[in-house]
């Protein structure tokens, strides 16, 4: 690997934050892909941070300074992750579903589809589907996007899908989902129209549930 990525990967882990901005910015620098950089030094990093929990290795504060310093180099990579001049392709209303605080992943996946031409509006983390039915009615959203990371709290996916229903939203939208407990089969199960396994594929997704 890479020296930098190696820098990258090692700094995310360590929670440190001025390191990755000053890793990233070098990578950038010296012509390393953007989705390189995102899936082999930071993503990859916290896969491991999340290895290191598990093993009882990492406690909770780890976990949140190593999120901090993964969302600090995300910043610079934004923009180099973005197709540019694209028009609306549609409005998602987007958030983690209620319960849940993870946010890194639901921000990369509305940093794709932001940079696919996309409108975004990000409802953050904690969301209820009461907020989610507000939102996409008054903004007339065409996707509602959730994002789960914690088996306790995908079961909210199917609470807010079955509340769009009964607020009389459920055909007039669409509905994808997303996060590392998701699966396609229960995508399914739950009845939305669509899963992605990561945020690049979010976009192709979001992209084709629009289409017919
Ligand atoms: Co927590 N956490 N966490 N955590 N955390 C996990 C998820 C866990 C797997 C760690 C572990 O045990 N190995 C575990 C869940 C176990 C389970 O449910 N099976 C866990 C736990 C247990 C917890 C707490 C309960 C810990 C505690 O308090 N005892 C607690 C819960 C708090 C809450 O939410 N109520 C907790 C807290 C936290 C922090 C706050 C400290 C921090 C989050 C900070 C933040 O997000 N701002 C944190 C972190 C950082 C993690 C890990 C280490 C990393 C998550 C991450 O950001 N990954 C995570 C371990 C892991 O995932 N390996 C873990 C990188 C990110 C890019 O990936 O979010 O998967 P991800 O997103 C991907 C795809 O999933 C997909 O696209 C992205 C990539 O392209 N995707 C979508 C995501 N959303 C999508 C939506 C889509 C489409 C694709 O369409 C709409």
């Amino acid at each position: 690997m890479d020296q930098l990525l190696k820098d990258i990967y090692a700094g995310v882990i360590d929670g440190q934050s001025a390191l990755v901005q000053e890793k990233v910015k070098d990578a950038l620098a010296s012509g390393l892909n953007p989705g390189v950089i995102l899936k082999e030094g930071m993503i990859a990093a916290m896969r491991e941070v999340g290895r290191r929990f598990e093993e009882g290795e990492f406690y909770v504060p780890e976990m949140l300074i190593a999120a901090r310093a993964m969302q600090s180099g995300l910043a610079l990579l934004k923009p180099h992750l973005q197709e540019s001049d694209v028009k609306s392709a549609g409005k998602v209303v987007i958030g983690t579903v209620k319960g849940d605080l993870h946010d890194i992943g639901k921000n990369l996946v509305a940093m794709m589809l932001e940079g696919a031409g996309f409108e975004i509006y990000d409802l953050g983390t904690d969301v209820t589907p009461q907020k989610f039915i507000e939102t996409a009615r008054s903004v007339d959203a065409d996707i509602i996007a959730m994002s789960a990371l914690l088996t306790t709290t995908m079961t909210n996916m199917k609470v807010t899908i079955d509340a769009l229903a009964d607020a009389g939203l459920r055909s007039s939208l669409k509905v994808m989902v997303g996060g590392a407990p998701i699966t396609d089969q229960y995508a399914a199960q739950i009845g939305a129209d669509g899963y992605a396994v990561d945020a690049s594929r979010a976009v192709s997704v979001a992209k084709s549930l629009l289409s017919h």
